[in-house]
């Protein structure tokens, strides 16, 4: 068909580590606090689990994240910078990096745009769309770790394909729901039946 695919692309999670890189710094910032291993998550909020560990742990937690060079300093998750590149060079297809800067935003939304330049280039800083509502973005597909993905507008264009997480691994599978369970799956597949 004529039209050109539109794919959405989270962050955290899915080609940044947010989770590993998160783990590593709280347990050299916390080393004498307890933590939970990557095997142990569960839930999309990670300052959630460690608040049910003890409440104090929930502050601990979000300084990580809230500190400066935490997100420029995530390692690229397996695959994701070379797919993304992949999918930016096929023919009729357009890929935007889409991602929801955290709340505190001294450091947030610039180690985002500097992540991108290092790992995908600076034109790909053209594709990045920095949003806390994903909902009102229009695409075709939106790859993405977070389970419910929730914001003003109820019916979103995209299809929400589920990104396997170390929190969301666990969840019953959902038939209605499509699944990529790491950049080594069939990302090119999943493409190729939206273009039908
Ligand atoms: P996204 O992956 O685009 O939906 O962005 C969600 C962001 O929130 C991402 O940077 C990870 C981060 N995050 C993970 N756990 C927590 C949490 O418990 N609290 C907050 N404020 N942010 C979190």
């Amino acid at each position: 068909s004529a039209k050109k695919l539109r794919v959405l692309v989270d962050m955290d999670g899915v080609i940044a580590d947010f989770e590993g890189g998160f783990l590593k710094k709280y347990r050299a910032r916390y080393p004498n606090e307890p933590f939970i291993t990557l095997e142990d998550r569960r839930g999309f909020w990670v300052s959630t689990q460690y608040g049910q560990l003890r409440s104090d742990l929930c502050e601990k937690a979000i300084s990580i994240w809230e500190s400066k060079d935490f997100f420029t300093e995530l390692e690229p998750l397996p695959g994701g910078v070379e797919a993304v590149k992949e999918m930016a060079k096929m023919e009729n297809t357009d890929v935007f990096i889409c991602t929801s800067p955290i709340r505190f935003y001294n450091h947030c939304p610039y180690e985002k745009y500097a992540w991108v330049e290092k790992h995908l280039g600076p034109d790909f800083l053209e594709q990045i769309i920095l949003t806390r509502d994903k909902t009102v973005v229009s695409g075709d597909i939106l790859i993405d770790d977070k389970p419910d993905i929730l914001g003003v507008e109820p019916n979103p264009t995209w299809e929400h394909v589920l990104f396997t997480a170390c929190h969301n691994k666990h969840m019953p599978p959902c038939p209605s729901r499509r699944r990529l369970l790491s950049w080594a799956d069939d990302w090119k597949g999943i493409l190729e039946s939206k273009r039908r």
